[in-house]
């Protein structure tokens, strides 16, 4: 079915919602259960048809910004009722543009932003300061989404939490867990901020806290005599170097020293280089 199809039942699909609202108003002053369902239903079947959407070519999407909002992030398409994992269209600040991101809604209870994503070395990191701002490669493959995007997605939500999965060659996987995690803006060089590990991958995150991003060109890392970046591969938030490097060299096992894809506390060896590695936050309010 054609994207010009779905727009006409998203079309539909919002007047018949519009339909059920005005049924609320005449008919009762206080919503019934049967008519909340319903409402329910209908906003189910526009977020369905709005991710069946984001498959079509960008230039067939350009006129859909006549929708007026789109969910701040996967959680709240997970709220909404979406379960399927790929490619979702959001919005985390309204006064911006919304863009792509790969959701999963399934892993640990689900409604994850990817960040990141890695298993076959397809896609090279070995990338300048442009690059690792905007972002690089497929979304429904390997990829870096970019620390602009990371950044608003991150000031949308009170807080975000970070989950990092880990798998090596033996395909022995683990995981860290984050329960605080915030970028900061362009003007303080993407700051990371990050505390409250658990998991079983061990924490090398936290050595990071507080860092800026570097890249290849680019050196704002804690090193005096080394430009981090260029010594080791891969825009990361360097400190004097690293304890954890996601976005290094693609090496299939073992490699050069610390050329690698490296979480120490996992797999310490400087000249291993992890399989599979993958970044992805879920934003919640303090409250929740
Ligand atoms: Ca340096």
């Amino acid at each position: 079915m054609c994207c010009t199809q779905f727009r006409y039942f998203i079309f539909l699909s919002l007047v018949a919602a519009t339909i059920g609202s005005s049924e609320v108003v005449s008919t009762t002053q206080t919503p019934t259960i049967n008519t909340e369902k319903r409402l329910r239903s209908l906003e189910l079947q526009v977020t369905l048809l709005e991710e069946k959407l984001t498959t079509c070519p960008k230039n067939d999407l350009e006129p859909l910004h006549f929708l007026t909002t789109f969910p701040r992030d996967c959680r709240v398409y997970q709220e909404k009722g979406a379960q399927l994992n790929g490619l979702y269209r959001i919005l985390p600040d309204p006064s911006q543009d919304s863009f792509l991101v790969f959701c999963d809604m399934h892993t640990r209870g689900g409604g994850w932003t990817y960040l990141m994503n890695r298993y076959d070395g397809s896609q090279n990191f070995d990338m300048g300061w442009n690059e690792y701002q905007e972002g690089f490669g497929n979304l429904n493959g390997e990829f870096w989404l970019g620390l602009e995007k990371m950044h608003r997605l991150t000031e949308s939500t009170q807080v975000s939490e970070l989950l990092v999965e880990l798998v090596d060659w033996d395909d022995n996987k683990v995981y860290a867990l984050y329960n605080y995690f915030k970028i900061g803006g362009r003007n303080d060089g993407y700051r990371l901020k990050v505390v409250g590990y658990s998991g079983t991958a061990g924490d090398s995150l936290v050595g990071h806290d507080g860092q800026k991003f570097s890249t290849i060109d680019k050196d704002q890392d804690n090193h005096n005599t080394t430009h981090c970046a260029v010594a080791h591969h891969g825009g990361w938030w360097y400190n004097n170097c690293y304890s954890s490097k996601l976005t290094g060299k693609y090496l299939k096992a073992t490699g050069a020293n610390y050329h690698g894809i490296h979480w120490n506390s996992f797999r310490p060896s400087s000249t291993y280089s992890l399989k599979q590695v993958r970044m992805m936050i879920r934003g919640r309010e303090l409250w929740s």
